[in-house]
């Protein structure tokens, strides 16, 4: 957005952009701002006019996955197969304003991208590769990621799905609960537990034993879909186990890999939710003046900002620290925990600054507030994420 506000109904002139104070899009090279001005015109057009439609009937809009795939987002970081090559910062902006539309939207990308993409290319053979990797870039094969299971979320290393040699092949047997995409993928990336260790294999639809039904009622990303995954003497070739990881370091790293996408995405949900209440309490009179007249709401307004400035500058750093390989999983986890956090008390404080308006589809923030219960609990709950700085700093394992 342009500077030079106009002034406010008091005539005070403003000079800085609302939802980037410290001018961030300033630090960022001509490729990045245009990549996320491209995305943020696809969400502008494509996402917003059917987004809240989608939410309340509960359906993923499928209808977007070309126009993503077309504009290079489905595995946007990575270098050949089809894919657009874009620096980790990219990869963050396309976050940011996807998720400025809906989490459902940038959880696809991610699961797609960092879950699905990234373990076959970091850890796949050529001949995967090549199978996978340039379809998965166009939307024409949609992948999910199966590390969750029904009895615990938060500690895979306690992996109860399990994968027998049997002659060439291997026999699959478990569960996955709550997998983004499970009920429209066409791939699944599952980890099960092996002799050897943790190691990731990739089902493709169809095949016999693979069940993969939708989660119903949710409250929470209801234009994504979310199922389960059962497994039950599942077959697979040695042809699609990925070669290139045994142990839980393999989900954990992919995981890094999304992580580090949702600490941009839930910016934009946060920076939607304050452009919505900056307009609603300039027009809104109570009392005789404009509801953003009053100092309890600016002060609310102000915290709002201080909040997602605060977080802008964590993900860029932690963006410049990837793009230059040094960026760590303690790192990664302190943004997830901060950024999520203050989306999400945006996004609650917002619907309330809305009164009853908070709570109607006519406005923004309920959908972010509900969607981001999800993300605050998806790719480690805040817990998880808290514990896993305070074993870096003290070197005590407390989980
Ligand atoms: P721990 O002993 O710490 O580690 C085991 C091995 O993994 C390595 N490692 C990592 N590697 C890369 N990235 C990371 N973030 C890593 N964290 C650990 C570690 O060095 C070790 O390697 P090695 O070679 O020594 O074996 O494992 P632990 O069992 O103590 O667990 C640690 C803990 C609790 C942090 C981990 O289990 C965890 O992160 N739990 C949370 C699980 C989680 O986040 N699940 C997410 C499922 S996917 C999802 O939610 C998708 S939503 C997508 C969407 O819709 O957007
Ligand atoms: P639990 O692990 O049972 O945790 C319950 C509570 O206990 C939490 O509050 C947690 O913070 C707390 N807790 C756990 N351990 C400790 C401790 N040591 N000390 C204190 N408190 C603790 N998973 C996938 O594999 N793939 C996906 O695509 C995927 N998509 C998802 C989509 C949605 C919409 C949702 C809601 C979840 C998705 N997940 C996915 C699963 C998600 O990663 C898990 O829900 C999450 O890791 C938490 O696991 P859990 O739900 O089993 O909770």
């Amino acid at each position: 957005m342009a500077t030079g506000t106009p002034a406010g109904p008091k005539g005070v002139a403003r000079s800085l952009d609302p939802l980037d104070l410290y001018d961030i899009q300033s630090l960022l090279s001509a490729e990045e701002r245009m990549v996320r001005d491209s995305v943020a015109r696809l969400v502008d057009e494509k996402v917003l006019p059917i987004i809240q439609r989608h939410f309340e009937e509960h359906t993923f809009p499928r209808e977007l996955v070309g126009e993503l795939a077309a504009l290079g987002l489905l595995g946007s970081s990575f270098e050949g197969y089809g894919c657009a090559g874009l620096n980790a910062v990219s990869y963050g902006l396309i976050c940011q304003e996807l998720e400025r539309g809906d989490s459902g939207i940038r959880s696809f990308v991610s699961v797609q991208s960092s879950l699905c993409m990234y373990p076959i290319y970091a850890f796949g053979s050529e001949a995967q590769k090549q199978q996978y990797l340039p379809r998965m870039a166009t939307g024409e094969l949609i992948g999910c990621f199966g590390l969750t299971e029904p009895h615990g979320g938060s500690d895979p290393g306690s992996m109860k799905t399990h994968a027998r040699r049997r002659g060439g092949d291997w026999v699959l047997n478990g569960a996955k609960m709550w997998i983004t995409n499970s009920p429209i993928a066409d791939l699944a990336v599952i980890w099960a537990r092996a002799e050897d260790g943790i190691r990731g294999f990739l089902v493709e639809r169809g095949t016999p034993g693979l069940e993969t039904p939708e989660i119903e009622r949710k409250f929470s990303l209801r234009a994504s879909a979310t199922g389960s995954i059962f497994l039950q003497d599942v077959i697979v070739p040695e042809a699609n186990v990925l070669p290139g990881v045994i142990g839980l370091k393999g989900p954990l790293s992919c995981l890094t890999q999304a992580r580090y996408g949702i600490t941009w995405g839930v910016i934009g949900a946060a920076q939607a939710c304050l452009r919505q209440v900056l307009d609603y309490t300039a027009d809104r009179i109570l009392f005789g003046r404009p509801l953003a007249a009053n100092q309890a709401i600016q002060i609310r307004l102000a915290e709002m900002a201080r909040r997602i400035t605060t977080a802008q500058l964590l993900s860029l750093q932690l963006g410049r620290l990837k793009d230059q390989g040094t960026m760590t999983p303690a790192q990664v986890s302190l943004a997830k925990w901060n950024n999520c956090r203050m989306a999400l008390d945006v996004a609650r404080d917002a619907r309330d600054i809305l009164g009853g308006a908070g709570i109607s589809a006519e406005y923004v923030p309920i959908r972010h507030a509900l969607n981001l219960e999800s993300v605050i609990t998806y790719e480690g709950t805040e817990t998880i994420h808290q514990l896993s700085i305070g074993r870096e700093l003290t070197g005590i394992n407390a989980f």
